[in-house]
């Protein structure tokens, strides 16, 4: 359980940042924080893949350099890292020299160790997603080739290094036998067995027709293929080739979110790439869905691309954060749209979590003067008692990439706070039973405090706006869960006035 690394693809710079790279980088940044809050040592990497025809392309686009290209566009994605509050250990880029040495010291052992061979490739190929289409995959459509998901194919033939792929076939199966939570969820696993079970044909691994990857080492007429250079990043990035580094001992294998496009490269070839030189093979492939907008496939040529920055802007960080991750069960596809978004900031952040705190909070600071007394009595509070009881339940939802189960169990709570208040009403309390009052309140600032720990991985701003309000707890470190035993040792907690958490939505 301890030592995760957690990892998100390398997104590729050809373009601008966009919705769907900022919901896997939240994923992972999700778990991390939810490690971090469990006192558990975790690993986060995140980065750019900079290499390949596509790059290549939109650098030629534009005119540039492609190194000046991708300098500027990784830029962008780095940017992207601190809009979104990530708190990634690292960021790789793939036209970094410790990458270079990594991918060319794999090619080396590939090769030595007869994985690899020099033959002639001939068949097509999709520069979009960077991959060659095999014959029963192909899509006709007005005289054009398409793969799949619809990206136009060009053919290729040209002299190219094979990697022996087919003969890793029984040991993928096996592996995926003997391990089978190492795909998540089940369908996807399914889906790659099947794949594999299907036939597995020798991959070709270099490519000589264009210029922007890593050159083979061995080989000056060829460049490494893309996928071979970026799925190596994980290890690149845990100072491979020395696998007696601390990192690399201490975080590989690792735990690769991805989204469900590229399942079959980090599944499948990953894997092989790995065994075939003799290394561990990842932990585990997350894959999650697919985001539409209104329903639409999002694309540049649609032009509906949503821009991170411009929906944070809008919505705000932490309930863009909460929505992504409440809206859709992670693994399924989901839907953007602004009915749904306002929904749930207005419904559940403004409404339920916000506004209990806003009445609760200044009715303490007019009536009680910012003080409020607790008491051994407050640690039975039966709310309280089944938040804490609840916690291997949320746990669990988190192990399982729960998120949405995890969220809405907390929210439930909310919901039984909300009602606590309207039933014992404080407000009542204070002229017939003023110290009932004062104990009620007690009661829910508890409940607050606990309930905003369990948040904190996916609202860590607004989680500590909430903890600041409690003025005596700043010196406990309330993003660590179990921390909440100091609280238990306060007296009285102080109140600061508070201002409204969320807006509403009109
Ligand atoms: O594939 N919904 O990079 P990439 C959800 N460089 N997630 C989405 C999404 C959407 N509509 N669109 C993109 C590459 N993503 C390679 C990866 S890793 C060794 C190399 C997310 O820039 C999702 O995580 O095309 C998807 O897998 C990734 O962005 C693809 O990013």
């Amino acid at each position: 359980m301890s030592n995760n690394y957690f990892t998100t693809p390398i997104y590729y710079v050809n373009d601008k940042p966009h919705i769907g790279h900022a919901y896997t980088s939240i994923a992972v940044d999700i778990l991390k924080r939810f490690y971090d809050c469990r006192g558990l040592n975790s690993y986060f990497l995140t980065g750019t893949d900079e290499h390949g025809q596509k790059v290549e392309r939109a650098a030629q686009e534009k005119n540039i350099d492609p190194q000046k290209f991708t300098d500027m566009v990784s830029e962008n994605f780095k940017d992207l890292s601190n809009l979104l509050n990530l708190s990634n250990d690292d960021f790789i880029r793939t036209t970094e020299e410790r990458h270079k040495k990594s991918v060319q010291n794999l090619w080396r052992v590939l090769l030595e160790k007869d994985e690899i061979y020099l033959s002639k490739y001939s068949g097509w190929y999709s520069v979009r997603d960077e991959a060659f289409v095999a014959d029963n995959e192909i899509v006709e459509k007005n005289g054009k080739k398409y793969n799949s998901f619809g990206s136009e194919l060009s053919w290729v033939e040209e002299e190219s290094y094979f990697f022996r792929l087919s003969k890793w076939q029984d040991k993928l199966l096996n592996f995926y036998k003997n391990n089978p939570n190492f795909i998540v969820p089940k369908s996807r696993s399914n889906e790659v067995i099947k794949f594999v079970e299907s036939g597995l044909k020798d991959l070709s691994v270099s490519r000589t027709t264009f210029k922007w990857g890593i050159d083979v080492p061995t080989d000056e007429k060829h460049i490494v293929y893309v996928w071979l250079d970026a799925l190596t990043n994980y290890i690149s990035a845990l100072d491979y080739p020395n696998i007696n580094s601390d990192l690399y001992k201490k975080y590989w294998p690792g735990i690769h979110v991805v989204g469900k496009d590229i399942i079959r490269f980090h599944a499948i070839f990953w894997p092989a790439f790995l065994m075939a030189a003799e290394l561990d093979p990842p932990k585990q492939i997350v894959a999650h869905g697919w985001w539409t907008n209104e329903g639409q496939k999002i694309s540049k040529s649609l032009g509906n691309v949503i821009d991170p920055k411009e929906l944070i802007d809008e919505y705000g960080l932490d309930s863009v954060r909460y929505f992504l991750f409440r809206e859709v069960p992670f693994g399924n596809d989901g839907d953007f749209s602004k009915v749904a978004i306002k929904n749930r900031i207005n419904g559940e952040l403004a409404n339920n979590y916000g506004n209990l705190i806003q009445r609760i909070l200044s009715f303490i600071c007019k009536n009680l003067e910012q003080n409020i007394d607790l008491t051994e009595d407050n640690f039975n509070f039966e709310i309280l008692k089944q938040i804490n009881d609840s916690e291997k339940e949320l746990f669990d939802y988190m192990e399982n990439y729960k998120y949405d189960e995890y969220l809405k169990k907390l929210f439930l709570f909310m919901n039984d706070l909300n009602n606590y208040v309207d039933k014992s009403a404080p407000w009542v309390l204070k002229k017939t039973d003023p110290e009932q009052m004062k104990k009620v309140l007690a009661n829910i600032c508890l409940c607050i405090i606990r309930v905003s720990q369990y948040l904190v991985p996916f609202m860590p701003s607004k989680t500590s706006e909430v903890f600041n309000l409690f003025e005596n707890t700043n010196n406990i470190k309330l993003d660590i869960f179990d921390n909440f035993k100091e609280v238990i040792n306060l007296k009285f907690l102080k109140i600061r006035q508070p201002e409204p958490l969320f807006t509403k939505i009109e």
